[in-house]
């Protein structure tokens, strides 16, 4: 009886794949020249939990940064691990000493050994001042006074981003590179491992930081894969020195006060 249910199956889908056959259409294939029209996400809906931190939001929009850094890597950096650090500050800031505190006082403060708040307030951190030192604008340059001061630490501007660029592809690992003022008000170049930063107890050359490069692999790995260096090749295109020289200034001005 089986075998008479399988055989009648069986012709039976050989006569409907046979009629299929006789009914097919003609489909007309999208136009490879025609551009779809890609909505993105608005950074600005992005919003933390409860807790005294918030997004800072972005001064563009994720496809701004095309083609040095896609739109995907940056919905993804902003409104995935960049909320995650901030959410779990807020978490992690519950019931603590620090709750009203600014987030510098928090960094220098910090006891290293509770690595909930370790992590995401150098992630909060660093994330924040790395998405505002980034934009679109072309061939941005740094202000005088900053410039006299790039010239006197490091000979010249070209050394200077040399000099990022070098110790950037050195870093082994997740971390930051960063250029921070010292505590004479000197400009330095520093890298740090996971999310700790130059504010952190822990920190071998300490200053304020005013720039900061992600060496992550989740700040590149969508588009340029193991390519590090093609990265932080990329990436020079698209720092806005000008909002550079505006944190040299605001900091060399906290420093003289
Ligand atoms: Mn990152």
């Amino acid at each position: 009886m089986k075998k008479i249910i399988l055989c009648s199956l069986f012709f039976i889908s050989i006569l409907s794949s046979c009629k299929k056959e006789k009914q097919l259409e003609e489909v007309e294939l999208p136009d490879p020249n025609k551009i779809e029209e890609v909505v993105y996400n608005n950074p600005a809906d992005i919003k933390t939990k409860e807790g005294p931190f918030k997004m800072m939001g972005l001064n563009y929009q994720y496809n701004d940064l095309e083609p040095y850094i896609d739109a995907q890597t940056m919905e993804l950096h902003y409104a995935k691990h960049h909320l995650g650090y901030a959410n779990k500050l807020n978490i992690a800031l519950k019931n603590t000493e620090f709750i009203n505190k600014s987030i510098e006082e928090i960094l220098t403060k910090l006891d290293l050994n509770n690595d909930l708040l370790r992590n995401n307030a150098g992630g909060y951190y660093n994330h924040n001042l790395y998405f505002s030192i980034l934009s679109s604008k072309k061939d941005t340059k740094p202000s005088k006074a900053f410039e006299e001061a790039i010239i006197r630490d490091f000979g010249s501007f070209n050394s200077l981003k040399a000099q990022l660029r070098d110790e950037a592809n050195k870093l082994f690992g997740s971390g930051w590179v960063w250029l921070l003022v010292d505590a004479k008000g000197n400009l330095k170049i520093s890298q740090t491992a996971n999310q700790d930063n130059p504010l952190m107890p822990n920190a071998i050359i300490k200053g304020t930081p005013i720039l900061a490069l992600d060496v992550w692999e989740h700040a590149y790995y969508l588009k340029y894969k193991n390519n590090r260096k093609d990265y932080i090749e990329a990436i020079f295109n698209i720092i806005n020195w000008e909002n550079v020289s505006k944190k040299h200034a605001e900091t060399i001005q906290i420093k003289e006060q």
